[in-house]
């Protein structure tokens, strides 16, 4: 569970080159953060994530992370 807060910390520490998007590559780079997007999305794989739910350029962005946490009943 986490609160909006608390993802867009988490979403800003992933976005590395903060263009505002998450990349499979930031995923990649944190797998602690990664650990806990997949915990709190109910998805598994970062990879999966971004094809469900990600941008043609295979990046997901704040508002599509929030929904699919909110979607998991995750985001409190
Ligand atoms: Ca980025």
């Amino acid at each position: 569970m986490a609160t909006e807060q608390e993802l867009q910390s988490l979403f800003n520490t992933l976005d590395n080159d903060q263009d505002g998007k998450i990349s499979i590559n930031e995923l990649f780079l944190s797998p602690g953060l990664s650990a806990i997007i997949s915990a709190e999305t109910g998805i598994s794989s970062p990879q999966e994530l971004l094809a469900m739910y990600g941008d043609k350029d295979g990046s997901i962005s704040f508002e599509e992370l929030k929904k699919v946490v909110k979607k998991a009943s995750n985001l409190t």
